[in-house]
């Protein structure tokens, strides 16, 4: 184990009242939530790319952390992987995400690119074992490199494809072999820049066959885990095919993939389709796709993927709401896809991003918990819907009755509905009650 986090211990729960910053005042991993253990319940990641690879750039400025893993060659990717099962062990997180490209450095060909990723899987290993840290999800970087500019599986040259499907096969041989319980496809330039030089319907087509190739290989290497789309609606592209959840829903039917590809959320990426989070994630329980989600934020006055750590106890509460309703994780888990920012120098600064977004996390799920025991939320939306209980309502949903049918009703029964109020006010009270 290194000690580039020294003077740093495994960080504890401490209770609510601890004024200690290297202490969990919410997060209590062994803390029983509706039945189930906390750290079951949130499944927790660190994700390699921010707080490894991030090296604190932004589009005025370049580096401004220093950390001694930062280079170009396999000595300085074993340390930073050194580095970083430190950190995941400190924390206590159960699991890590990571892209090729955060762990391993390019090489002059495929072939050597996927010989360092799986030189460093085999340290990942043993890593993983004197650990116990398991792998959340994997996934390929098919957005940085300049080949990918113009798309991976959309691109108009079909040896960019053939490179990307070589990548994401390595990627998940790699998952899988890490034991990896989801893989994640993320089409950063997967849209286009201008329709003036897209051919919309083909790049369609070409993602849709990449998406196919994918499960088919799923199933062909025995993989158990589910494979996931992360929806975002543009940055990099202007525009990005995998807008967001609904988006998806339509493109997987389409190419009739809905009941073998599932979505990984993330909160900015809803922001920036002009949704709310809780919004994609009771989209996506309804359309019977939830996986996984990336827990981060935007700051609402910078129109971009900022990538903050979540600090909003509400609403970590009323996303926490639609995951406990959608049956919670199976294969999924809370990736903070977060980065701390560029004048966050200190290798501390690591530990107060990740406690802040875990306590968040651990706040907002107890709230939502507590809000399903005490049942009032339920009750209030059953009974707005109660009318549909009714013999005729179900008769009209099912199909029973026509349009003329239900016509000649309106006008022999004399029907003139009633409006009632909405009580929005009363509702976002009552979930104050429990944040
Ligand atoms: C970028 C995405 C990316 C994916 C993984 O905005 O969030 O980090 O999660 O490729
Ligand atoms: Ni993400
Ligand atoms: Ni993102």
């Amino acid at each position: 184990m290194t000690e580039f986090f020294a003077g740093i211990d495994r960080i504890a729960h401490e209770g609510p009242e601890s004024t200690n910053p290297l202490a969990f005042r919410h997060y209590d991993p062994d803390e029983v939530v509706l039945g189930k253990r906390m750290e079951e319940h949130l499944r927790f990641a660190v994700a390699y790319w921010h707080s490894l690879a991030f090296e604190g750039l932004d589009p005025f400025g370049g580096r401004t952390f220093d950390r001694p893993w930062y280079g170009d060659d396999m000595d300085h990717a074993r340390l930073k992987a050194d580095v970083a099962f430190e950190l995941f062990s400190k924390l206590g997180v159960p699991y890590f995400c990571f892209h090729d490209a955060d762990v391993r450095p390019e090489g002059a060909s495929h072939a050597e690119s996927t010989a360092r990723l799986n030189a460093i899987a085999d340290h990942f290993e043993t890593k993983m074992a004197e650990t116990g840290v398991k792998l959340l999800w994997g996934t390929a970087n098919l957005f940085s490199n300049r080949r990918f500019m113009a798309g991976a599986a959309t691109n108009p040259d079909p040896d960019v494809f053939a490179y990307a499907a070589a990548t994401i096969k390595a990627n998940m041989d790699v998952t899988q072999r890490l034991g990896g319980e989801n893989y994640v496809l993320w089409g950063g330039r997967e849209g286009y820049e201008t329709l003036l030089n897209t051919d919309l319907g083909a790049e369609l087509d070409q993602m849709g066959r990449m998406l196919s190739l994918v499960v088919e290989y799923k199933h062909k290497i025995g993989f158990k885990g589910a494979i996931l789309l992360e929806p975002k609606p543009q940055e990099p592209t202007k525009h990005q095919y995998d807008f967001d959840v609904a988006t998806c829903y339509g493109f997987l039917k389409r190419y009739g993939l809905e009941d073998e590809v599932k979505v990984n959320i993330e909160v900015g990426h809803a922001f920036l389709a002009g949704h709310s989070f809780e919004h994609e994630l009771a989209m996506a329980r309804t359309l019977g796709i939830f996986g996984s989600i990336d827990m981060n934020r935007n700051d609402i006055q910078c129109g971009w993927d900022t990538d903050h750590f979540p600090n909003d106890p509400r609403e970590a509460t009323l996303a926490y709401y639609q995951i406990l309703k959608a049956g919670g994780f199976t294969t999924g888990g809370t990736n903070f896809d977060a980065k701390i920012r560029r004048q966050s120098l200190d290798p501390v600064d690591l530990f107060h991003g990740h406690i802040l977004g875990m306590d968040t996390c651990a706040r907002g799920l107890k709230a939502a918990a507590a809000m399903i025991g005490d049942g009032t939320h339920d009750a209030f939306v059953a009974d707005r819907y109660a009318g549909w209980q009714g013999a005729e309502a179900q008769a009209m949903l099912k199909g029973e009755r026509s349009l003329d049918q239900i016509a000649d009703r309106v006008i022999s029964e004399g029907i003139e509905p009633q409006p009632r109020s909405g009580r929005q006010e009363y509702l976002e009270g009552l979930v104050n009650r429990f944040v």
